[in-house]
C-alpha cells in the first residue's frame, strides 16, 4: 500500500476518540471513500458507534473477544443479553455498550469451522457481516468495528474468513443502505492476522 495515513490522522480526522498511544501499533487506511480502516489492538478500547462481538448462540458471554467485551462493559451488558433469547448462527442482535466507550454492541454468532461443510460455513460467516452491518445502520451507527469473527475459538481459517469479511463489507458499502456508513474498522489482534488483512484489503478496496 502506498500512501498509508497513520492512525493518528484517522482518529484526528473523525469523531473517534484516540486510543492510548501504547495501544496503537498499526493502521492501514485503504481508499473507497476513506471508509475502511485496519486497527491492531483491543476492540473494547474503541469509541465508535458500534463494536461487533464474536459471540456464541447463548449470548451469555464466553472467552476471546466476547469475554473481553463483557469484562469491559460490565454486568449490565449480560443483563440485557439475557433478555434476547440467544441468537442463531449467522444472525446478529444489538445491545447498548454500558461501560464500553462504544455506544452499541452488535452480537453476532459466527460458524464453528468444519472443512467438510465449508460452503455452508462461508454463507453463515457472510451472513454475520451482512446482518451486523444492517442492524448497526438501522440503529443509526455510522462507525462500526469488527473483530475477525470465527477465527479464534471457532477456528475458521484466517485467509478465507478475511476474504469473506472484505467481500461482504465491500458489497455493503456499495449498496444504497451502505452509504449511511462512514467507516468500517477491521480490528485484528495478532501480527499474523494483521498481515493477512494488509495483503487482502487492496484487492477489495483498491487504492485510488
Ligand atoms: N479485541 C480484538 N480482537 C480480539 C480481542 C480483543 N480484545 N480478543 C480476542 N480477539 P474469538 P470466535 C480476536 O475466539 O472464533 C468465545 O468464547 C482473536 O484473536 O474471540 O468467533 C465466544 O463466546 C481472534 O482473532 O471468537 C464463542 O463461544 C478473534 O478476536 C467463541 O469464542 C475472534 O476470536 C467464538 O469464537
Amino acid at each position: 500500500l502506498a500512501a498509508i495515513p497513520t492512525i493518528r490522522k484517522l482518529y484526528d480526522s473523525s469523531e473517534l476518540k484516540s486510543p492510548p498511544a501504547d495501544k496503537i501499533r498499526h493502521n492501514v487506511e485503504a481508499s473507497l471513500l476513506d471508509k475502511i480502516s485496519l486497527y491492531q489492538g483491543d476492540i473494547t478500547k474503541l469509541e465508535v458507534d458500534a463494536i461487533v462481538n464474536a459471540a456464541n448462540k447463548s449470548l451469555l458471554g464466553g472467552g476471546g473477544v466476547d469475554g473481553a467485551i463483557h469484562q469491559a462493559a460490565g454486568p449490565h451488558l449480560l443483563e440485557e443479553c439475557r433478555t434476547l433469547n440467544g441468537c442463531n448462527t449467522g444472525d446478529a442482535k444489538i445491545t447498548r455498550g454500558y461501560g464500553l466507550p462504544s455506544r452499541h454492541v452488535v452480537h453476532t454468532v459466527g460458524p464453528i469451522y468444519s472443512p467438510l461443510e465449508a460452503e455452508e460455513k462461508a454463507q453463515q460467516l457472510t451472513s454475520c457481516y451482512r446482518t451486523s452491518l444492517e442492524i448497526a445502520v438501522e440503529n443509526n451507527a455510522r462507525h462500526i468495528a469488527f473483530p475477525s469473527i470465527s477465527t479464534g475459538v471457532y477456528s475458521y481459517p484466517i485467509e478465507d474468513a478475511t476474504r469473506i469479511a472484505l467481500e461482504e463489507v465491500r458489497r455493503f458499502c456499495d449498496s444504497e443502505i451502505g452509504s449511511k456508513l462512514e467507516r468500517v474498522i477491521f480490528v485484528v489482534w495478532s501480527n499474523k492476522d494483521r498481515s493477512v488483512y494488509e495483503s487482502l484489503i487492496p484487492q477489495y478496496f483498491p487504492p485510488v
